[in-house]
Parts: C-alpha cells; sequence; structure tokens
C-alpha cells in the first residue's frame, strides 16, 4: 500500500483515501456504483444474505484505509450484494473500525467515506449493544431515534459545523415500521469501550435520556450526515446493560444472542433494504 493513502498520516486526505477505497470496490465487484450501504455490528453478520445474492465480495485487507476484523465473529469481506430484484445494489460492510482501536476517527468513519464515493445514498448502520430497558430481552432489534456521543470527539475536521437535527431519518425509520409496526425506537449513546459500563454509568446514561449503550455508530452517522448520506440505525440488544440485570455482561453472550436473532433480524434488514431501494 502506498503511503500517500494512509489515514493515519495527517498530511493524507481522508477523502482522497476514500475515492481510492471506492475505485477499487467498483473495480473488484464489476460494479460502477452501489446504492444503499450496510455495516455489520456485532449480531449482524448472518443478516445480509437475505437481502440477495452476494455478485463479488472483496477482501477488505486489499481495499484502501481498510484492515481485517478486530473483532471475533466479524467479517472482513465487503461484498456487493443484488437488492431482490430491484435491480440496485448493497454495499455490506462485514465489519467496522471502533474508536477503541487507538487507529483514530478518520478510520473508523472510512467505511462510510467509501460508501458515498461508491455512489450510496442510504447507509444502514447496526450494532449489538446493551439495553437499558428491562422489556428488551437479548436478541431485540431497537431503531435509533437519535444519539448521545460521549467519545468526546467528531469525525468533522475544521469550522465545519453540521446539522444533526433529524440524523436518523424519520423517513427511514418509517419504512422499518412499515416492515414491523412492533419496533421499539431509542437514543443510542456511545462510549468510548472497549470495558462494558459500571452499573452507575449505566445509570448515568439513563438519566441523560439513553435507551441503548455501545461502543459504535454515533461518529459513522455524523461523518454520513456530513457527507449527505439518509441514514438508517439498528441496533440489536444482545444484553441488558451493566446493572440492568444480575447477569454478568461477556462477548460470549454477545454472540449467542446474535446466532439466535440472526433470523428475524436478517428478515428485518432484507425487506427495509428492498423498500429503501425500490424507495429510490
Ligand atoms: I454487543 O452493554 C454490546 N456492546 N458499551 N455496552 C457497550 N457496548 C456494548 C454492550 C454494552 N453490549
Amino acid at each position: 500500500m502506498s503511503t500517500h493513502l494512509d489515514l493515519a498520516d495527517p498530511t493524507v486526505d481522508p477523502l482522497q483515501v476514500a475515492a481510492a477505497a471506492a475505485a477499487v470496490i467498483a473495480d473488484r465487484t464489476g460494479a460502477p456504483t452501489h446504492d444503499v450501504a450496510l455495516v455489520l455490528g456485532s449480531g449482524w453478520g448472518q443478516t445480509a444474505e437475505l437481502i440477495g445474492p452476494t455478485l463479488a465480495s472483496v477482501d477488505s485487507a486489499e481495499i484502501p484505509g481498510f484492515r481485517k476484523a478486530a473483532v471475533a465473529g466479524h467479517s472482513s469481506a465487503t461484498r456487493s450484494v443484488a437488492i431482490g430484484d430491484t435491480g440496485a445494489r448493497a454495499l455490506v460492510f462485514g465489519t467496522r473500525t471502533h474508536f477503541y482501536e487507538g487507529r483514530g476517527v478518520r478510520a473508523v468513519v472510512h467505511a462510510v467515506r467509501t460508501a458515498k464515493a461508491a455512489g450510496c445514498s442510504t447507509i444502514v448502520l447496526t450494532n449489538g449493544c446493551g439495553g437499558l430497558n428491562p422489556a428488551w430481552a437479548p436478541g431485540t432489534p431497537v431503531l435509533i431515534r437519535d444519539h448521545i456521543n460521549l467519545t468526546a470527539t467528531s469525525p468533522i475536521e475544521g469550522a465545519n459545523f453540521v446539522d444533526l437535527t433529524d440524523l436518523y431519518s424519520a423517513r427511514l425509520r418509517a419504512i422499518a415500521h412499515g416492515v414491523d409496526a412492533g419496533l421499539d425506537e431509542g437514543v443510542y449513546v456511545q462510549f468510548r469501550g472497549p470495558h462494558y459500563e459500571t452499573p452507575a454509568e449505566v445509570q448515568m446514561a439513563k438519566i441523560l435520556g439513553g435507551d441503548l449503550v455501545g461502543m459504535s455508530t454515533t461518529l459513522e452517522a455524523i461523518a454520513a450526515r456530513q457527507a449527505g448520506l439518509e441514514v438508517l440505525g439498528i441496533s440489536l440488544v444482545t444484553n441488558l446493560a451493566a446493572g440492568i440485570s444480575d447477569q454478568p455482561l461477556s462477548h460470549e453472550e454477545v454472540l449467542e444472542a446474535g446466532q439466535a436473532a440472526a433470523a428475524r433480524c436478517g428478515r428485518l434488514l432484507a425487506a427495509v433494504v428492498t423498500r429503501i431501494a425500490q424507495s429510490h
């Protein structure tokens, strides 16, 4: 990889790396453009199959700015998936770079900027998270209505005052509710991680107005809004947040809940993405 495409080099323009990444994706997938991008978080790894056939798969390590997956259970593949018979294409990122990996915010939002450079107009950000509402059993999908970013950073550089009102598109949430009228919505609170919260921090999140606690998504959503992408966020509650139940938290529990919920989440995601493609 040539050094001028290194996201860690502060003199490199991240949009240039994203353009280079999009060019590799177009070349390797044979699709000059894509329409809807998806980022698959914990528990969502098996859900893209139901959207449609994978037409091409590229190892992320071959795409400028990307690396192999850092989280057990995540896939490094970036796939080009036909969205049912709509003629539209989904660009599916099998994993994400997390802020806690310490590679910097540019690396965290690189998939978002690559999606924009690849022609996408919509991005679906999924994640696995902890739930504050005891009624949300592990395996419950929840739409993100708004977020609280507790990372104390931003993907936006310079005096660029991006409006985050309606960051999580009401139009796309309505499409999701059309697929499953029973979907709840919540406010997603991003902590830095990689440790889970203390029970006191979970109570803080609740007092602040949070419903979901996780380690991703908010910085990506902000970068997506800056790029002009329409954003849908869906969380899979894989565990009750620390102190909400008396169970200890473990990544194994997260993976198990994801497995158990894969069919429901896959059907939801496939139907939502198909309707998004049809709405364009
Ligand atoms: I999966 O309970 C998953 N990711 N911060 N807290 C935070 N992140 C998470 C959690 C959780 N579960």
